[in-house]
């Protein structure tokens, strides 16, 4: 995989965004090299059984394994959630920092503060995030799916003068921790961070990243560069034409210690964007899956799946 890089460093401006969970970095140039699967435009990543059945009629009665001895082709699904019932799920979700509704059948974020959080960059915190099955110790190894849209950031609801073209987001997943304030103890995750649109020099279309988390949190109240933790960039890509303005589908796989990820766009291939092995010590093994959209900008997420692998 080209760009790769592997850095510690202590979490700085990784902080402002969701935790410590870092913003996409700089891209190589030969970062955004199509590595898709064959697959059509439909794009079906279901992988194919590990080996064919034996042909029973090669077998006598005898020789045939017991019904629990089959593998089980079939998808374990984990989650599954495409937000059609206009009504919140707070057993199922953590809706943290920004307020949300379900609106047209997706999970949107609307331009205020969750009443009650103390919202900002003197604050606890700044950008909207939705989890589930956080610490989840049953959630190791997984194919998350999901739609994607970052929509800018809107006038009524602009604290700290962003510009309105902001439109970043961070895909989570294996979340062992994660807390609503940027100020208490702490967050653990993967991080794959996407830059949705060109603004200004701070955020390029196409740029992308994969980072870890492990511990991070600011003491005090209100962003610092002085926390506790560490963040880890395990990847930086940029150049990636298919992730868009628009909506975005994507696809992450975690098995082991590879992580994959993609993003699909209609009628044309799945593109792979990540595909690391993390075997370092800090490496996480397990947890549920989020979203987090960049300071104020908003947006929303539809048909969220997560099948066992
Ligand atoms: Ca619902």
């Amino acid at each position: 995989m080209p760009g790769l890089i592997l850095v510690r460093f202590v979490c700085l401006s990784a902080l402002l965004l969701a935790g410590c969970v870092r913003a996409g970095g700089a891209a190589p140039a030969d970062a955004g090299v199509d590595q898709a699967p064959s697959v059509d435009g439909g794009v079906d990543l279901t992988p194919l059984p590990d080996a064919p059945l034996p042909d029973a009629v090669q077998l006598s009665d005898a020789q045939l394994p017991d019904a629990a001895q089959l593998p089980d082709t079939a998808p374990q699904v984990l989650f599954v959630d495409d937000f059609s019932d206009n009504t919140l799920d707070p057993l199922s979700w953590k809706y943290w920092r920004l307020a949300f509704a379900e609106q047209g059948g997706k999970l949107r974020v609307l331009p205020q503060p969750r009443p009650g959080f103390n919202y900002g960059h003197s604050g606890n915190g700044r950008g909207a995030m939705a989890l589930t099955h956080i610490g989840d110790k049953s959630w190791t190894d997984y194919r998350l799916e999901l739609e994607l849209s970052n929509t800018g950031v809107e006038a009524s609801f602009n604290p700290h003068a962003l510009p309105l073209c902001y439109r970043t987001a961070n895909i989570l997943f294996r979340v062992a921790e994660a807390n609503e304030s940027w100020n208490s103890p702490q967050s653990t995750t993967y991080t794959l961070s996407l830059q949705l649109n060109t603004c200004g020099t701070s955020i390029t279309l196409g740029n992308y990243g994969l980072g870890r988390s492990n511990g991070c949190w600011i003491p005090g109240t209100g962003w610092s560069a002085t926390h506790n933790g560490t963040s880890t960039s395990l990847l930086s890509g940029g150049n990636a034409k298919q992730i868009s303005t628009g909506i975005n589908r994507l696809v992450v796989e975690v098995k082991g210690s590879r992580i994959q990820a993609w993003v699909r766009s209609a009628g044309a291939a799945a593109h792979q964007l990540i595909d690391v092995n993390d075997t370092a010590p800090g490496a996480i093994g397990h947890g549920g899956v989020g979203v987090t959209w960049g300071y104020e900008s908003l947006g929303w997420i539809d048909s969220v799946k997560v099948t066992k692998l």
